[in-house]
């Protein structure tokens, strides 16, 4: 299988993210893809090679341009206030108050645009967040030009990010920009299948109202689990999007056998909506040594997973979100792109 990487992704390394209440050591960091890259050479699964550059046009067609203007000058704005740290947010806009006018001030408008106090913008961010939508939009190329799949090894990840906000340690939502890119390449439909173990709000968010795209997420239910405010099984659409939002919410401690069961209805769906090609948003944070998640998903599903969405028969451009075990993550991600070849 065609990987897609750039050594650009490495770029953005935030130093610490507020985790239950302490400021800590980023879970995301450059070591998650050295890994995949790692054991992608091992076991020569196939060519790697570097992203084209897409410019920002198909950014903007899915981010709002004022969200893509701050985080291009986000650091620059920082740093100018006299910072030399990460950036990150501290208010959040809560109900009742006013969401149609961005603060001036570079405090107010990281707390405009940002979701949470996990995801640090550094000096590196823009350029990495790019690349990785490169990453992402070069592999779809890839695949309409006739590939069966294309692998994007790409961070930041991107399933938390709305058109308009980041977190989630995402900033730009490449799998959201590769399934709108294919659409624009004259895709008829796509169908996201998100199997990261948090709820990809921001990509649901994205396609909320659209029957071109067709989004499933398999993930832990957001009454316990990040990002807590979207992820519900009564979430289905709106408006010619009705009923092209599929969410299934899982328990804490979600073995193989029940994620299987959830994993053949989604599918199911995916076969139903008869899509021209899949971008599978390709979490491995399912694993069950995950430090952060709290599914049981060990390692030898992870080739069963892929030969079950080989299954589909549908080209197919896999995009990496979270895993944090990093020992594991190059075989778990790894895994899924053999199982898929191997099926
Ligand atoms: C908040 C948890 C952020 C979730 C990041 C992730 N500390 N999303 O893996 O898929
Ligand atoms: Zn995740």
């Amino acid at each position: 299988m065609l990987t897609v990487y750039s050594e650009d992704c490495r770029a953005h390394h935030g130093r610490a993210e507020l985790n239950e209440g302490q400021l800590v050591p980023c879970f995301e960091n450059p070591s998650r893809t050295d890994m995949v890259l790692d054991r992608l050479r091992a076991v020569d699964l196939g060519e790697i090679v570097a992203p084209r550059d897409f410019g920002e046009g198909p950014l903007r067609a899915v981010h709002d341009d004022g969200f893509v203007d701050f985080l291009k000058t986000c650091w620059a704005d920082w740093t100018a206030a006299g910072r030399d740290w990460d950036a990150i947010p501290f208010t959040f806009g809560k109900r009742g108050m006013r969401n149609d006018r961005v603060p001036q001030d570079i405090d107010g408008r990281i707390s405009f645009y940002g979701m949470d106090a996990g995801t640090p913008i550094t000096a590196g961010t823009w350029t990495a967040a790019t690349a990785a939508a490169n990453c992402a939009l070069t592999a779809t190329e890839q695949v309409a030009g006739g590939l069966r799949a294309a692998f994007a090894a790409c961070r930041p990840p991107g399933h938390h990010a709305a058109a308009d906000y980041y977190g989630g340690y995402c900033f730009l939502n490449n799998a959201a920009i590769a399934a709108q890119a294919a659409r624009t390449n004259g895709a008829q439909r796509v169908s996201i299948l998100d199997v990261d173990y948090h709820h990809g709000n921001g990509t649901q968010t994205i396609f909320y109202d659209r029957d071109d795209v067709q989004f499933l997420s398999l993930h832990a239910d957001p009454t316990v689990e990040y990002p807590y405010f979207l992820g519900h099984a009564d979430e289905t659409g709106a408006g010619a999007g009705e009923g092209f939002n599929h969410n299934f919410p899982l328990p804490w401690g979600t073995d193989w056998a029940r994620y299987e069961e959830a994993l053949t209805e989604a599918l199911r769906r995916i076969r139903g909506y008869r899509p021209d090609v899949l971008v599978v948003s390709l979490g491995l944070d399912t694993f069950e040594n995950d430090p952060i998640s709290k599914f049981r998903l060990s390692s030898d599903r992870y080739p069963q997973l892929g030969a079950l969405l080989a299954g589909l028969k549908v080209p197919t451009v896999f995009v990496l979100e979270g895993g944090y075990a990093v020992e594991a993550l190059g075989t778990n991600a790894v895994g899924v792109l053999q199982g898929f070849e191997d099926a």
